[in-house]
């Protein structure tokens, strides 16, 4: 399967829920008025909130007024066009460099991280990089297990420590053996509870500050939240509030293959400015794709 097939296949439910819609209101006969509320209100129930889609209706409002377009195909073609520039106002890095890339994946409970960490690593490995993966979720003791799994899997080896156990200890722990080992990408699962938010917070700035002191020159360094499609508007708040913590360089958001809305990562992009580094398209090993804004925004409609 290509890329683009792929992303088609997993954004079959959001295509029969959003894309369908949108498609039907492009057909439809209405007048302007009925038209933008329409659109307005399509936007605000696919989770685009609703100031982005306030700020898209309002922005393609103008600029269809400007080039005298009216309606039906010529109205989509360019409506197409106007998202397809705002998912590619930010781009996602792609990670590497001479030295050695860290990546942290946060995010609450149940969004993917420990999935998607696999996913990666086992991508990395096939791919030639020599990959570690560091256990910092130790609140559950399930949790380390869950990724010691993916570890075999992927192959690639684990650093991780008894359940209840510092994470910073054993994110610094993992920073020295992939230093020692020449390992070329750490990725570091992080837990989404502790006992309570405040101490999560603390938690992971402090993570994120062993991680930037154990930085040498040439590593590359990348936070970034997973966030569950299906959660809605609340995987927009959870990346708000985690951003405010520690600063994110991108999101990933994860099944989108049971998502019939899927909106929500244009607030991501359009509002908070973060790039979508990988979307994920099922629980299969292979299920996590990058996000290719013009693939996405065309399979909304194909
Ligand atoms: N359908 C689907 N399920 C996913 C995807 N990513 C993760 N999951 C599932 O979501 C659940 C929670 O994932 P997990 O990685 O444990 O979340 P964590 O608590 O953030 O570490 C698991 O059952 C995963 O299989 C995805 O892209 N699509
Ligand atoms: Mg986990």
């Amino acid at each position: 399967m290509t890329l683009t097939e792929k992303i088609g296949a997993g954004m079959a439910r959001t295509r029969a829920g959003l894309g369908s819609r949108l498609a039907f209101l492009f057909r439809s006969r209405k007048t302007e008025k009925e038209f933008y509320d329409e659109l307005e209100e399509i936007l605000v129930t696919s989770d685009v909130g609703v100031t982005v889609t306030r700020s898209i209706v309002d922005s393609f409002r103008e600029l269809a007024g400007r080039q005298a377009i009216t309606g039906g195909e010529a109205l989509q073609s360019a409506f197409v066009a106007f998202l397809e520039q705002l998912v590619s106002r930010v781009v996602a890095p792609e990670i590497g460099g001479p030295g050695m890339s860290v990546l942290m994946l946060l995010g609450v409970n149940g969004s993917g991280k420990t999935t998607t960490a696999g996913k990666l690593a086992r991508s990395a490995a096939e791919s030639g990089r020599s990959v570690l993966l560091a256990a910092a979720d130790t609140f559950r003791a399930a949790a380390a297990d869950q990724l010691a799994e993916w570890s075999t899997r992927a192959g690639v080896p684990l650093v991780r420590q008894q359940a209840g156990a510092d994470p910073g200890a054993v994110v610094y722990d993992a920073l020295d053996a992939a230093r020692a080992r020449k390992h070329d990408l750490v990725i570091v699962d992080t837990a989404g509870r502790f006992h309570n938010r405040e101490n999560l917070v603390r938690e992971l700035q402090k993570i994120d500050k062993i991680v930037r002191s154990k930085l040498a020159e040439g590593d590359r360094y990348y936070r970034m939240i997973v966030l569950d499609a299906t959660a809605g508007t609340n995987a927009f708040t959870q990346a708000r509030s985690f951003h405010e913590a520690v600063p994110l360089d991108a999101a990933i958001v994860t099944k989108l293959d049971s998502s019939a809305r899927g909106g929500v990562i244009l607030p991501l992009i359009a509002d908070l400015g973060l790039p979508v580094f990988r979307i994920g398209v099922g629980e299969g090993v292979d299920d996590l794709v990058p996000f290719e804004g013009t693939a996405w925004v065309h399979s909304l409609f194909e």
